[in-house]
């Protein structure tokens, strides 16, 4: 799917000097002479906005267009920096550059203002961000739905080594990129019950009305031709958010409660990874922004003058998740409550309409609700998911399985509890109402099939597909690695960004000596600037020559940076045991942020810190061995480690990690891969070939036959002596002489639970590192394994990944 890239920016030099100008004095009330780097990361943003405004309307929003409108509806979107990307997309990167310096300013000073939009907590939210991005690469007319949160993800700093969350304030007094639409308000209704009309209907009486106010965020295609938009909602309560009678009385507290209730509805995210909280508050948030949206896109469907009957063939709801599912309820309140259709008419747009993805078979990540709290808040929802359970129960699942009792449990939206209350599943009802069920990666969509949902993969034969995942050439190549793409742009033409897989012209090159100089000479550079950024952050010097052996992502017990730790710790044992052994130097780098409630989660944390102080400062290592934890992991951190990085550790527990991102990413810039046989990492050591990635670990079958017979760490520990020595310097207080019981729950946990079981894969891990220092000694060898990495990953690109979409899953183009 290649889309030509246009020749010359949208706009000119000069036009471009005298917008950004303006933007300057009128807006900000400054002058060239005087602005600050965030006066102009400000008027540069905005001068970008507007040119991206005036193509929205000639491209996605353009009413005449026939293709089907595509509306990702997610929690989440992890956004990062918007200037740098937008400068690149638009062609105007040079020119700004060029212009800031005429006025004796740094570009790289300018877009480092930009506070990263985090309004995400991982992998989810940062797929929804790169699809955003494809979708208008692809000339998808497509909306991203989502909450414009006041605040994002925490911010993580490192107190003596644990972790301290901060409140992360994005954007106190606005964002640049954000355009307010108050006339497309919409208004909700929560709690209240149910009345009888006139004419014995049912009847919603909403006990609370709230409004969403959309912010409107412009997204460019590569050249800035093609626009799509996201739409952010942000709450507000009614017409009288200040109780006047109460005010007066001198009450102020609780006469503002109304304004406090309705601001914390997209007040802020949750930081939870892999397990949802069954809060009130985040099920108020998921049916907020999920009406909100609803009602504009019905709103602008009435508005094109076309009937409500053809809504699904105009606009197709793609579900992040179950965060958004109560969508399948609401959308059919409103066909039938609202827009007076019956109950089969209203199923078959709805059906027709929504499509779910997963994103993980944990079993305690799959959401549930208690039935009497989503009916408390949403009465009329809870009638109508029982509707749809008993048609379901009555009609397709009775045909089906009869009064198998066993499997009608197993398919129902409801669990019933012994305390009497009732769960209800949103991935069952996410399945029942809809058209195509997505996982992420082969081996993931595989497992859906087979283990989590069987029975509906029977009933509905070719629902349930796979769409694996990408991630964007254009933020994660072209915009995060520049040395790379002019080295690319010299040798293969520049077609690459919005066509990844010209990448595969490379494959020749790893046979040219210069070439392979070349790739390792912008790696060297790369791990350079990241070496100045670990001094600052970090203050450890870091030799630049050695290995980067790189974790980034959430700290999960399944993705076992617990394994690399033990891994650190022999090779730290085996360096002193052996001095002058020649040993490959290396540099683990680790970016992590923990679920404020993840107790284990932060105390692994601790102990990378605790540990990674102690190998620092030993001097006997000769500088052969450092360990950073860089704080505050995030998009705009992430785009300064990938290109730096040599190893990239991909180690969950087979069967754990439905895709994996970074995976990509890492891989496209050349970092060689350690995994497991996980997620996307199947795929992409089929595409890298056997000999360019180092496998290790049990696979999801031999996984399952060890829970099976049942799993004991504690034979691992006992019977492995490298193994032992690294778990009993945790428990015994080798890295923290002051708290020796410091580092103990750890390796507790290690050997009687290691529920993700790292002590299994030790051994074969450990053997797979030793085959990683050895080849890293043999720089031909490396660095050609390097080049065919990056030339075989162009499968990665979420431009693919949304191509599938539409042809697999939306039927849209
Ligand atoms: C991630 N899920 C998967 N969930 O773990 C990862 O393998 C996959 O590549 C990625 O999705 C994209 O498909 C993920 O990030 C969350 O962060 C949820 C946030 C809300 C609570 C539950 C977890």
């Amino acid at each position: 799917m290649s889309q030509k890239k246009s020749e010359t920016p949208l706009m000119d030099h000069n036009t471009f000097t005298v917008e950004l100008e303006k933007h300057l004095r009128r807006e900000l009330g400054t002058t060239p002479k005087r602005a600050t780097a965030h006066d102009w990361w400000q008027a540069l943003s905005l001068t970008l906005r507007d040119i991206n405004l005036d193509q929205l309307q000639q491209s996605s929003l353009d009413e005449s267009q026939q293709d089907r409108h595509v509306c990702y509806l997610s929690m989440e979107f992890l956004m990062g920096r918007l200037l740098g990307d937008a400068l690149m997309n638009l062609g105007l990167y040079e020119t700004a550059a060029t212009l800031l310096q005429s006025h004796g300013v740094r570009i790289s000073d300018v877009l480092d203002q930009e506070r990263d939009m985090s309004l995400g907590n991982g992998g989810l939210g940062r797929l929804a961000a790169c699809f955003m991005d494809s979708l208008a690469n692809q000339n998808i007319p497509a909306t991203g739905y989502g909450i414009n949160y006041r605040y994002g993800l925490f911010r993580q700093a490192f107190v003596d080594g644990y972790q301290k969350e901060m409140p992360d304030v994005w954007r106190e007094f606005g964002s640049p990129w954000e355009t307010c639409r108050p006339s497309e308000t919409v208004e909700i209704g929560l709690f209240g019950h149910m009345e009888m009309d006139r004419d014995g209907n049912n009847r919603w009486v909403p006990g609370k009305k709230l409004f969403g106010v959309p912010w409107d965020i412009t997204i460019p295609s590569f050249g800035g031709q093609y626009v799509n938009r996201l739409r952010l909602w942000e709450s507000l309560v009614g017409a009288y958010p200040i109780d006047l009678d109460k005010y007066n009385q001198g009450e102020y507290l609780e006469a503002c409660r109304n304004l406090v209730d309705g601001d914390t509805i997209s007040g802020v995210l949750y930081p939870e990874d892999s397990t949802p909280q069954g809060k009130d508050l985040r099920l108020i948030q998921q049916y907020f922004f999920t009406a909100c949206s609803l009602k504009d896109i019905i709103r602008q469907h009435k508005q094109r003058g076309l009937p409500m009957g053809s809504l699904a063939k105009h606009y197709a709801l793609q579900l992040n998740d179950t965060h958004p599912a109560i969508a399948i309820p609401e959308l059919m309140r409103l066909l039938m409550d609202e827009e007076g259709m019956v109950w089969n008419q209203a199923w078959a747009i709805t059906q027709e309409m929504c499509h779910y993805t997963n994103h993980t078979l944990l079993p305690e990540a799959l959401e549930k609700w208690s039935a009497s709290l989503l009916g408390r808040i949403l009465p009329r929802h809870l009638q109508i998911i029982e509707m749809i359970n008993y048609v379901f129960l009555n009609g397709e699942a009775k045909e089906q399985w009869g009064d198998n009792l066993e499997i009608i449990q197993k398919v129902s939206i409801f669990e019933e509890l012994d305390n009497g209350d009732r769960m209800i599943r949103m991935a069952n009802l996410s399945v029942i109402g809809s058209r195509r069920v997505n996982g992420v990666a082969a081996l993931h969509s595989g497992l859906v099939k087979a283990n989590l949902f069987p029975e509906f993969d029977t009933l509905y034969p070719g629902k349930l597909v796979n769409v694996t995942n990408g991630v964007t050439p254009r933020r994660w190549l072209a915009h995060c690695n520049p040395g790379l793409a002019r080295l690319l742009d010299r040798n293969i033409g520049t077609d690459w960004r919005t066509d990844l897989d010209q990448l595969e012209k490379l494959t020749p090159l790893a046979e040219s000596p210069d070439f392979l100089d070349a790739f390792a000479n912008v790696r060297f550079k790369n791990k350079e600037r990241l070496a100045r950024l670990i001094e600052k952050e970090c203050k450890v010097t870091v030799n630049p020559n050695a290995l980067f052996d790189v974790q980034i992502k959430r700290l999960h017990e399944y993705k076992r940076q617990q394994l690399n730790l033990l891994h650190i710790i022999s090779l730290y044992h085996e360096m002193l045991d052996n001095p002058d052994a020649d040993h490959t130097p290396r540099v683990f780098v680790f970016g992590a942020k923990a679920a404020p409630g993840y107790v284990l989660a932060k105390q692994i944390i601790l102990a990378i810190n605790k540990i990674a102080q102690v190998i620092n400062n030993d001097r006997r290592l000769d500088d052969r061995l450092k360990v950073v934890f860089l704080p505050d992991y995030r998009v705009s951190l992430a785009e300064q480690i990938i290109p730096a990085a040599d190893l990239s550790e991909q180690i969950s527990t087979a069967g754990f990690e439905a895709s994996g991102t970074g995976n990509m990413k890492l891989g496209l810039n050349g970092a060689l891969t350690i995994g497991t046989l996980d997620g996307a990492n199947v795929e992409i050591a089929e595409a890298v070939g056997d000999d360019n990635i180092f496998i290790f670990g049990k696979t999801v079958d031999e996984i399952a036959a060890l829970q099976q017979q049942g799993y004991n760490p504690y034979h691992y520990y006992e019977s492995n002596p490298v193994l032992k020595r690294a778990i009993d310097s945790l428990m015994n207080g080798s890295f923290c002489q002051h708290k020796p019981d410091l580092l103990k729950p750890v390796a507790e946990d290690l050997m009687h639970r290691d529920q993700f079981m790292a002590l299994a894969d030790f051994e074969s891990y450990r053997e797979a590192q030793q085959e990683v220092s050895e080849t890293f000694r043999k720089p031909r060898l490396w660095w050609r394994k390097a080049v065919l990495n990056t030339a075989r990953l162009g499968r990665f690109s979420s431009d693919r990944s949304i191509a599938d979409y539409a042809e697999k899953v939306w039927n849209s183009k």
